[in-house]
């Protein structure tokens, strides 16, 4: 049966497709954006004019928004990827950052309380709430002790989604979700940033032009990746466990649903990442220096052949580097997998090859003309 699905965040990488999934799955999926003076539907517009989609109007940081919302939809599911995401960002505007990620959670749990408690809850959880790890791999269990505003703000919306699921008896969840990015993330994240600033080189070495190198901080720091598309269809199924785990759970209720880590289980560095959307992208080149000095040069036959004035690729700026950086982060999922039967199904080499092929001048397809 047609189920009622509102989604915030949607003009972001996991807002967008998990619309997507919801209305290949034959929901109606009313997305939710922030009214702003520029348009930011690139990632959704492909969307408008589907007859179970609709865009609506709101704000985290407006209670009466997301009130009105819940209480005229009374929607089925409601799925928070709203947030100021960048953690980079959150030591800047500390204040928004927590307002939207943990206080704006609180107001769309009263609202579903008051309005919709039937209504499936989830919340964006964040590796960045294990911030400063203590054992690798990182599971559920694993302490919360967060290195930015952006990650304390995780935690505090946590411990509200537990307290209004253990009050109220909700159905609302934080999975934990490691970093996932895809070819509509912003670029302000380090991926993404990547992959558009090669794409740029690429296409100067193509003109015979001088290029600026792409900027970066902290090239040791180990991500676990994986892509946007493989998450929102985790998050999907941990709103449905009954679904997955009914021979456990004939009766559902509330107090038995669990929250997960979405992961790829590998861990990568920066400095791979590089590596690999080099390749991608056809660029020969090695490192050479190291701290603030290391950077990414191509290898000299290309140096020589093509009119250019510089030859680095990457290079360092200190100005990127973060006040506390959360150094290491790798995930167990094994429990999403063995009792949700969820899998990424896109590999890391697969993740990186994507976004390039995204980005590059002459890319097959751009973003969202899936
Ligand atoms: O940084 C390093 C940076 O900004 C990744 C968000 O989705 O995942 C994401 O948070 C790493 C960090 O993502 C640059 O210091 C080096 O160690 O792409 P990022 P993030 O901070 O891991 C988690 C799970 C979330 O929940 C967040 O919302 O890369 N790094 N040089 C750089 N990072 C950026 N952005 N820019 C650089 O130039």
């Amino acid at each position: 049966m047609a189920k009622k699905v509102l989604v915030t965040g949607l003009s972001g990488q996991d807002g967008s497709y998990m619309a997507e999934l919801c209305l290949k799955l034959g929901h109606q999926v009313f997305g939710m954006v922030r009214r702003t003076s520029t348009n930011n539907s690139i990632n959704y517009k492909h969307l408008i004019g589907h007859p179970n989609f609709k865009v609506v109007y709101g704000d985290l940081i407006d209670g009466f928004s997301i009130d009105s919302l819940v209480r005229e939809i009374q929607p089925d599911y409601f799925i928070n990827f709203a947030a100021q995401s960048f953690v980079g960002c959150s030591w800047e505007i500390p204040e928004e950052t927590f307002l939207a990620g943990a206080v704006g959670v609180l107001k769309c749990l009263e609202a579903i309380r008051k309005n919709a408690p039937a209504c499936r809850f989830y919340n964006a959880g964040s590796s960045e709430q294990f911030g400063d790890v203590l054992y690798s791999p990182q599971d559920i269990k694993h302490p919360f002790r967060p290195r930015s505003p952006y990650g304390a703000a995780k935690v505090a919306a946590h411990s509200l989604v537990k307290v209004y699921r253990e009050s109220y008896n909700l159905y609302a969840i934080q999975g934990i979700l490691f970093n996932h990015e895809s070819e509509r993330r912003g670029e302000e994240f380090v991926t993404r940033k990547i992959t558009k600033g090669i794409s740029r080189v690429v296409q100067a070495i193509q003109n015979g032009e001088p290029f600026e190198p792409v900027y970066l901080g902290n090239m040791d720091a180990k991500r676990d990746w994986s892509h946007s598309e493989d998450f929102v269809e985790g998050v999907w199924r941990m709103l449905n466990q009954e679904l997955y785990m009914a021979d456990k759970y004939n009766e559902y209720l509330p107090r038995f649903i669990k929250e997960y880590v979405l992961s790829s289980n590998e861990t990568h560095s920066v400095r791979e990442f590089v590596d690999k959307a080099c390749i991608y992208a056809g660029l020969e080149g090695s490192w050479v220096g190291s701290g603030v000095e290391e950077k990414f040069v191509l290898n000299n036959y290309l140096y020589d052949t093509c009119d250019i004035k510089s030859n680095t690729v990457v290079a360092v700026d200190p100005k990127f580097f973060r006040p506390a950086e959360v150094e290491l982060l790798l995930g167990d999922s094994t429990p999403a997998r063995q009792e949700l039967g969820w899998e990424p199904k896109i590999s890391f080499d697969n993740l990186v090859k994507r976004m390039v092929e995204a980005d590059l001048p002459y890319g097959k397809e751009k973003t969202q003309t899936k």
